[in-house]
């Protein structure tokens, strides 16, 4: 049986780019490195004493695990080494991270990221995710990459992809030319090829939200969980919910499986909560490349949104079309204003 590992793989895409030089190739290679490294951090988390609270906030303000610090570094560090990215953005760093060295500001590439997605759920063995999106930079090669770099529309990402920590590890990625994975063989150290060109279904039976804040969702969304809840056995309803609360592994079983994933505004979070650059663009172009769709819930493509800073939050309905077209119309039948945040004070 032959098995193609993702080197391989890498490799014998980048004729699909008639003027490619190997930039992009060597920079998804790099990714694949580093998410080894962290792999095996990962699998290790229960045994050494990385696991648990490093003391310190991210610009969130949410609390952060060692477990996200050892991502963030070792994935900067791995796109430096590659000398094809001049710049990274991170949910875990405030600013974008830059280089003084020459060989990075040769690069002609920037990376979103976020390194270590869902860190409430290491401490409890709960899949966990690395999230990440590539653009062509616009500022000058050989300078420092700059804010401009970053906030470039989503439609105008050269490669996006995600990796799994989960009962098995696997790498998911997009260069625009449909969606592939690979599943990490331990024995070997190698991620191999094991889903090649994903489609998503275009109808599924599962919803996923984070139910507990039902009375904070807008009208639309109350009413679009209660369409889902109710029989109707040709369109395979009540559908069923699943949320692991961690978006990378919520994404990719719905993707396999057919499904919607919202994370929509709520009273508290007016904007919702996951952050446009290094969350929802990437699983976006994912989702589209696979055949499914992503919105704010008001039509918006998600990757058409300028976005206006690095830490920007956004409305999040991603999945199966025919789900995420019924969503919307319930959405502008009854509205998408979050209730007040005075009524839960
Ligand atoms: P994080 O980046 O701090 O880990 O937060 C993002 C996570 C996503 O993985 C997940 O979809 C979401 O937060 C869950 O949020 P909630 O617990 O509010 O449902
Ligand atoms: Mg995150």
């Amino acid at each position: 049986m032959s098995v193609t590992t993702l080197n391989e793989f890498i490799i014998e895409r980048q004729s699909d780019f008639p003027y490619a030089k190997g930039e992009l190739s060597r920079l998804l290679t790099h990714i694949g490195v580093a998410a080894k490294v962290v792999n095996r951090e990962v699998n290790k988390a229960g045994l050494v004493d990385i696991l648990g609270d490093a003391g310190t906030d991210n610009v969130q303000g949410e609390h952060q695990k060692k477990l996200d610090i050892y991502a963030d570094e070792k994935f900067i560090a791995s796109l430096k080494a590659s000398g094809e990215c001049c710049g990274i953005a991170s949910e875990e760093d405030q600013n974008i991270v830059t280089f003084d060295e020459n060989l990075p500001r040769q690069g002609k590439y920037i990376v979103s990221m976020d390194p270590l997605d869902g860190s409430s759920n290491i401490d409890v063995n709960v899949s966990i995710g690395t999230i990440f999106s590539i653009f062509r930079r616009v500022s000058p090669v050989g300078h420092k990459a700059s804010m401009e770099d970053f906030l470039q529309e989503g439609t105008k990402q050269v490669a996006a992809g995600y990796i799994i920590y989960g009962s098995s590890t696997m790498m998911v990625y997009t260069t625009g030319r449909g969606v592939n994975g690979f599943t990490l063989d331990p024995s070997i150290g190698e991620f191999c090829l094991s889903h090649p060109d994903i489609i998503t279904p275009h109808s599924g039976i599962i919803y996923s939200i984070n139910e507990g804040n039902y009375i904070k969702f807008p009208e639309g969304v109350k009413k679009y969980i209660k369409h889902c809840q109710k029989k109707d056995i040709p369109t395979g309803r009540p559908y069923t919910s699943r949320y692991i609360g961690s978006l990378v592994a919520d994404f990719h079983r719905n993707l396999l499986k057919g499904g919607i994933f919202i994370y929509p505004k709520t009273a508290g979070y007016p904007s919702g909560k996951l952050r446009l650059l290094y969350e929802c663009n990437p699983i976006a172009f994912i989702i589209e490349q696979a055949g499914g769709k992503a919105t704010d819930g008001r039509g918006n493509r998600i990757m058409d949104i300028k976005p206006e800073s690095l830490h920007q939050r956004v409305p999040f309905y991603v999945g199966s079309r025919n789900m995420l077209n019924k969503a919307e119309e319930f959405m502008r039948k009854y509205g998408d204003k979050e209730p007040d945040i005075k009524e839960f004070q």
